[in-house]
């Protein structure tokens, strides 16, 4: 059992919620690892298509955990606790991720929400990277996703002041997709990963990765491998129920095959 998160199903939905009320949900070792294993889990189980992260009313996460992560670290400390491997599992999911955000995501908690798909925020979340404030840059890619989300200078803004930012602000340059009252969140987030889920699971799969296999590659590359990829969900059984339910006027019953 996890010490530092809960995981739980909602039919095709698995939800994982962090759970370190006491430190707003400061993100060590523990947490990245048991989060790493639970992604992978739910990545394997073909009954679940799509999963929701979530923390609690307070707090998605407020960043690194910076009295278990700062404190008297050396490069070889760092180096050990190989996070880069252990973010990849969360990149490399093959179903969507829905961030579902409520008080803050600071540091590589906002960095966190950026990892997944689709954010949906409550009228209370507080974005942004405050890392500057210690001493520090993003370690979990932040300044890489965050330019790619919202622009280079509104980026460079958030990372060199360190400023918090509102939902509403947060929505109004791209970093999240919605913005609902605290109240809905967890039904708002679910509700669009259960819509996510009854789509075919093949293309859903290859969407996220044509998207995100393309952003790193060259337009004309990008195109090459879309064209790849359609050709390989053009045979799928899914494409040809799809097709045939237009036809014949009626709703399509999808088999994720
Ligand atoms: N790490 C550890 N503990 C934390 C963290 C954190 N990031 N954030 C909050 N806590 C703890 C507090 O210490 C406090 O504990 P205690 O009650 O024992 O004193 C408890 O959570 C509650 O926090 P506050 O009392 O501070 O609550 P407030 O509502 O007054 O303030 C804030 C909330 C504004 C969120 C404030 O807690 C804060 O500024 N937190 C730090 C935010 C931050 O700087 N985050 C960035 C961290 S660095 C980072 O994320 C880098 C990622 C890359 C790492 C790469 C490694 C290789």
């Amino acid at each position: 059992m996890p010490n530092t998160i809960l995981v739980s199903r909602d039919g095709a939905v698995g939800v994982v919620q962090l759970n370190r009320p006491q430190v707003l949900n400061a993100l060590n070792e523990e947490v990245l690892t048991e989060l790493g294993d639970a992604m992978r889990a739910l990545d394997e189980d073909d009954s679940c298509r799509c999963i929701v992260l979530t923390g609690n009313d307070k707090a998605f996460a407020a960043g690194a955990d910076i009295k278990e992560t700062f404190v008297g670290a050396t490069p070889v400390s760092m180096l050990a606790q190989d996070l880069t491997s252990k973010w990849e599992v969360i990149r490399k999911t093959k179903k969507p991720i829905i961030a579902a955000v409520s008080g803050f995501a600071l540091g590589g908690g906002c960095e966190l929400a950026m990892i997944c798909d689709i954010i949906v925020a409550s009228e209370t979340a507080k974005f942004g990277q405050p890392e500057i404030n210690l001493g520090l840059l993003p370690g979990y890619a932040g300044s890489q996703r965050l330019p790619r989300l919202v622009g280079r200078g509104r980026a460079l803004e958030l990372l060199l002041t360190g400023a918090q930012i509102t939902a509403e602000e947060a929505w109004r340059i791209g970093l999240v997709n919605r913005v609902v009252p605290a109240a809905q969140l967890a039904a708002e987030a679910r509700t669009l990963a259960r819509t996510l889920a009854s789509k075919p699971a093949v293309a859903v799969r290859y969407i996220l990765d044509a998207v995100a296999s393309g952003l790193d590659m060259s337009f004309a590359d990008a195109q090459d491998y879309e064209a790849t990829l359609f050709g390989l969900v053009a045979t799928t059984e899914d494409m040809r129920e799809g097709t045939t339910a237009f036809i014949e006027k009626r709703k399509p019953t999808f088999q994720g095959r």
